[in-house]
């Protein structure tokens, strides 16, 4: 008989070759027409398992927008399809470093190095993804270097975002507080298109677009320079999802570095210096949870609001057993849905039921996103938490067969949220797919 697993992989499939074009993959035709960087590394990951070209492919075709100061861009503008703010309005030509090609001025999790890897992992033709590796290496590096120095300036090994939008959690309720103390001023006029392609009940407000929109205007007062930004912008913020990505991305790095040969002393300090300021940074000692937050180094303070970005920091390593624990506690009893559920065994909603804020339809502010569930599960396999890494997928499982490939669905009822034929969903479910297929080959 045939398996939920062989029935879900065509559709997934599918979904890919739907978005495919030629040398990328949109996230979704209707929504986002263009390529964009960490759904680009999920993407590759996706293809990694069952088709090695297109893996490449996709991950070199995204350092097409790589800037000359090594930072990657979020978007690369690769149709003339409408989306706001496109490229007429990001202006990069204003920076010195933007390359002939149209992206965005910002960047994203870096998500490549670990995708750059897995491609190798799972190739049929080594040689060529050796070759693949070799070409991508420096260009990997170089962001990381962007990152590590430009976005952290202080040396603690963990990464500043200058705007919700690098986060790629847009519009979740840890950047509330540093949002309201920006006073908008003098805004030129601007239309979204996003709230007439989905409803605007699940996309961010008016008032947080005026502020992200706010926020595009003056980096491009300073011309992209990353030097003023540090100093002038009022949005200044060191991730823990970012920051968290970039370890486990250094990591990768160290990796390919040995297949290729290549030096790894910088990526080893790189290291080194998110090991030592981890958990000083992030983990609040009077907090009795033990749980980490995001540091606004504008107020100097951890923003301590609730969500799924502490539980990402499991994908780390990083925890100490006791306090990895703790943060499982935590995602069971305010993640996982316990009262009136649809599943058995629910995935992980972006903020925690109990909070005033949680909204089930709102994007990243109540939502379940399948990327950083798939980030929670390697990340409690690291753990050995077997047990719950097999639930965790079991639900992603249930979720996609009875719901389909959404951008993001409602912890309440499950169902589809967003715009639908989601590339992200449908890469990261092949890899889960993958992934206990050799689990459970492997007992
Ligand atoms: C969402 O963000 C874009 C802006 O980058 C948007 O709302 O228009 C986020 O979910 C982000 O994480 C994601 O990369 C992007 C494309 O899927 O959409």
């Amino acid at each position: 008989m045939e398996s939920v697993e062989q029935k879900l992989l065509p559709n997934a499939k599918e979904i890919l070759e739907k978005n495919w074009r030629d040398t990328h993959t949109v996230p979704s035709p209707k929504l986002y027409p263009h390529q964009w960087s960490w759904d680009s590394a999920f993407i590759s990951i996706g293809y990694s398992r069952y088709n090695q070209e297109h893996a490449q492919k996709e991950l070199l075709s995204m350092f097409e927008g790589q800037w000359k100061n090594g930072m990657l861009p979020h978007i690369v503008f690769r149709s003339k399809d409408d989306y706001f703010p496109g490229p007429k309005y990001w202006e990069t030509e204003l920076a010195e470093a933007a390359p002939k090609i149209e992206t965005s001025g910002i960047t994203q999790p870096p998500v490549h190095a670990i995708a750059a890897l897995q491609i190798y992992k799972n190739a049929n033709d080594k040689n060529m993804a050796i070759n693949f590796l070799t070409e991508i290496f420096p260009k990997i590096l170089s962001f990381h270097r962007y990152l590590f120095t430009k976005r952290d300036p202080e040396k603690t090994g963990l990464i500043t975002i200058f705007h919700p939008w690098e986060s790629g959690l847009d519009n979740s309720i840890r950047w509330d507080e540093a949002l309201a103390r920006i006073k908008v001023k003098n805004l030129p006029r601007y239309e979204r298109v996003d709230i007439h392609k989905v409803n605007s009940g699940q996309r961010p407000s008016n008032n947080s677009y005026d502020r992200y929109i706010f926020l595009v205007n003056l980096m491009k007062n300073y011309n992209y320079d990353d030097d003023s930004i540090y100093k002038h912008i009022p949005f200044k913020i060191k991730d823990i999802v970012f920051s968290s990505i970039a370890y486990v991305a250094n990591q990768a790095m160290i990796e390919i570095a040995d297949l290729i040969g290549e030096h790894k002393r910088e990526v080893e300090d790189w290291l080194n210096q998110t090991k030592q300021n981890y958990i000083d940074f992030f983990c609040s000692k009077d907090d009795e949870q033990k749980l980490v937050y995001d540091y606004d180094l504008i107020t100097k303070k951890r923003i301590k609001k609730r969500t799924v970005a502490s539980l990402v920091s499991l994908y780390t390593g990083l925890l100490k057993e006791d306090q990895s624990k703790i943060i499982v506690d935590w995602m069971r009893h305010s993640h996982f849905c316990t009262q009136n559920c649809v599943h058995k065994h629910p995935v992980a909603s972006s903020i925690p039921f109990q909070e005033k804020e949680f909204n089930p339809l709102n994007y990243w502010r109540g939502p379940i996103w399948i990327n950083i569930n798939w980030m929670l599960y390697y990340g409690l396999l690291r753990y050995q938490l077997n047990n719950e890494a097999n639930n965790l997928y079991n639900a992603i499982i249930d979720l996609i067969t009875e719901h389909g490939f959404y951008e993001y669905y409602n912890p309440l009822t499950s169902e589809g949220l967003g715009t639908d034929n989601f590339s992200w969903t449908a890469a990261l479910l092949i890899d889960l797919i993958f992934d206990m297929e050799n689990r459970r080959r492997s007992v």
